[in-house]
Formats: C-alpha cells, structure tokens, sequence
C-alpha cells in the first residue's frame, strides 16, 4: 500500500487531498500542528480513516519522526501561511513556515530517505508584477508580498534539491483555486458567505478591498488532482496549473449577486482602505498546457459554475445553523 504525508492536511486543499488519495487506495498521514481550540472542521468527516502526526514544518525533529513513522512515498508539502494580506504583518513567521519550511523538510527527506517523491505547494503569487501574459512555466518572477518571497525561497530549494541531490522534487505552480471549504477572509469566500447572509436577510453589505484585481480562479478539488498526477509523471517537473481565464474581482461579485437573483449588486457592496494592499498584484492569468500535454489534466469547472456552488453552499451552511 503506498502511504503519503500531507503537511497543511486541515486546510482547503490538504483535506480535499486527503479524500484523493484515500479514493487512490493509500494509507494517508497528516501533519498537523497543535492548537488551543480544535481546528480539524475540514478532516472531521476523514478522522476515521487518515492518521495524524503532530508536528510543524517550522520545527524540523518533528518532521523527521513524521517522516520515521510514516515511511512515505509521497510527501505533499501544503502547509502555509497562505493569506497574502497578513503577511506583511507577518513577514518573518510567513517566512520560517513558507520559505525555511520547505529546506526543512527537503534536508529531512534527503536524510531520512531521498527516494520519498516531495510536491510543492508553490503559487501564481511567484510572477506578483507580471512579466508576460499568460503566466507559464518559463515566465520570470516579481513577487509582491512577503508571501511572495517566501514562497520564492520554497520554490527554488525544491529545484535545487532536485538538481543537486537527484531528489523527486516538484513544484506545482498553482494559480487560485477556491471551494467552498476555502478559509473566509480570501475574497472568493469573503464574498460568496456575505451575499449568502444577505440573501437570508442577516446583513445589509459587503465590504471590500480593490475590486479591479484580477485572477485565474478555478476549483479546487480539480486542482490536488494535479498535485498527484505531478508526483505520478515519469520525470519531476514543476508545472503551472491555471483555470486559463481571468475575471476581476467586481466580475466575482456580480456572478455572486446574480447566483441569488440580484442585478444591481452596487447597493450591497462598500469599499474600505483596510482591505488594500502595501502593493497589489493586479491581474493572473495561468498558461497550464504543459500539464494538459504531459498530464493530461484540463480544468472542468468554469467561473460562472464555481461561483454558485460557493454560494448555494453557503446558503446551505447558514440556514442550517453551520459555522465557518
Ligand atoms: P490553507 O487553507 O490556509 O491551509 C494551510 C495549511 O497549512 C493549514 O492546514 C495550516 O494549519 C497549515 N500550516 C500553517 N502553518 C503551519 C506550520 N508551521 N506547520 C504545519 N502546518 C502549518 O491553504 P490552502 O488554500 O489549502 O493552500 C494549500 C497550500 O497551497 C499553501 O501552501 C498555499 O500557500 C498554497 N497555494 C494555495 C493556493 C490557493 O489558491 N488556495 C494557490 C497556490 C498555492 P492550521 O489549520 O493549523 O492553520
Ligand atoms: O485576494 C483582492 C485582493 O486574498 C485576491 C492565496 O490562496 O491565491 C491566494 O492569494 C484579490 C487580491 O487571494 C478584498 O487585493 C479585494 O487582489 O482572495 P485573496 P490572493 O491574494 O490572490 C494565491 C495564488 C495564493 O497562493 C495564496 O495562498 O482580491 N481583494 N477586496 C480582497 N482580498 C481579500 N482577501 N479581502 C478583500 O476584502
């Protein structure tokens, strides 16, 4: 039976992994680190069926007796601190788990067992200020935020353990991907709960930053389908995976306004400076026919489509009494 660890394992992408592999027949180890108040709402459902390591990708003992219990084959390396928007107000603690973090689990692989295959949750956030559109593998990087940096410095460790040491180390470059178990204060989610409390008569607005942003966003089970086929391919290679369209942030609040019939979303809808950013990127669009040649992965879900499973589930959650 092949086993994987997952690092990040409570967090969108880590639990809908989690179901992946375990639909995929493996034995899945998650790495979880401790806190006061429970947060494991998005694995509840898989308790019974995955194991998890406390541990934290900033303290690297506990990744080394992770990895010692676990006796992996794969390694998929989520675990961050993934809001852009804190990381200016915390550019160190963004950098030890988003940036040394990741040395810190190579160096632990390349000791414990270098054959362990390693994925790398990097980011469209790497081009920040672009330097052509579409964004592809080859495009060069501009990063925007501490979130940026630090990721950078993840990217370029798996490259470097991979060239250096022969390692299976692969950076997946992936652009925005939402769902509804996307954490609230992204703005998919920011938006897609506010127009569902509105629709339910429980608020009166929504308040916002910069709504002429704009991103390739996609759906996020499609997209740790990718991380898998990534760490299948006969050779590690990094690739870009990308909805391949982008819309702005004004484009997600009117689909979201008219998913609850409403047309004249301005009057549900305030700006405040607070949610602008020291420096913005301002428009992603991925390129990922690299994946779609070499792993045959293509986005299904379209913009339109996602947003309405975010706000219907949504809808759903706060009628029934559900909390975020
Ligand atoms: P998320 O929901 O914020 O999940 C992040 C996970 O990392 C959580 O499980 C969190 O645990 C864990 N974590 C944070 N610090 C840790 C530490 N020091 N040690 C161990 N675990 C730690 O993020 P996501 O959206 O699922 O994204 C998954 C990964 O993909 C992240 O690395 C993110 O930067 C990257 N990424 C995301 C997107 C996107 O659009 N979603 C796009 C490109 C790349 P707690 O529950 O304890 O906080
Ligand atoms: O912002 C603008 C904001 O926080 C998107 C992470 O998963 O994807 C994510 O990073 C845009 C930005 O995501 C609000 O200024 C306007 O331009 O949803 P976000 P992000 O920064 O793109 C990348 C690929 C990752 O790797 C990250 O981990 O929306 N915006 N008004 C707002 N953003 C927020 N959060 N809140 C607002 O009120």
């Amino acid at each position: 039976m092949k086993s994987a660890i997952i690092t990040g394992i409570t967090g969108q992408d880590g639990s809908y992994l989690a179901e992946l592999l375990l639909s995929k027949g493996y034995k899945v180890y998650g790495f979880n680190r401790r806190t006061s108040t429970p947060n494991t709402q998005r694995i509840e459902h898989l308790k019974d069926k995955i194991e998890v390591i406390y541990g934290d990708v900033t303290d690297s003992y506990s990744i080394y007796r992770a990895l010692k219990k676990a006796e992996p084959s794969e390694f998929y390396n989520l675990a961050a601190q993934s809001f852009v928007g804190s990381s200016w107000d915390l550019p160190e603690s963004t950098c030890e788990i988003d940036g040394l973090g990741v040395v810190k689990a190579l160096e632990a692989i390349k000791n414990c067992n270098p054959a362990i295959k390693f994925y790398q949750a990097s980011t469209s956030e790497l081009y920040g200020k672009v330097r052509e559109v579409p964004q592809n593998e080859n495009t060069p990087f501009h990063p925007r935020s501490p979130y940026g940096f630090a990721k950078m410095m993840g990217y370029w460790a798996t490259v470097n353990y991979r060239e250096s040491y022969n390692m299976f180390a692969v950076n997946g470059i992936l652009f925005n991907h939402e769902s509804p178990r996307r954490g609230i204060e992204f703005v998919t989610r920011k938006i897609t709960y506010g127009v569902a409390r509105i629709k339910l008569g429980l608020d009166k607005a929504i308040t916002l930053g910069n709504l002429d942003a704009k991103r390739d966003w996609g759906f996020a089970p499609e997209y740790v389908d990718a991380m898998w086929r990534m760490l299948q391919h006969k050779q590690p290679e990094d690739f870009v995976i990308a909805s391949g369209h982008t819309h702005s942030v004004r484009d997600f609040v009117i689909a979201a306004f008219e998913a609850i019939g409403v047309k004249d979303y301005e009057k549900y809808v305030k700006t405040d400076a607070r949610f602008m950013r020291p420096a913005e990127v301002q428009e992603l669009v991925g390129d990922a026919s690299k994946a779609e040649k070499l792993l045959g992965w293509k986005p299904k879900t379209g913009f339109k489509e996602l947003v309405k499973i975010m706000v219907d589930s949504d809808v759903k959650l706060i009628s029934e009494g559900g909390k975020v």
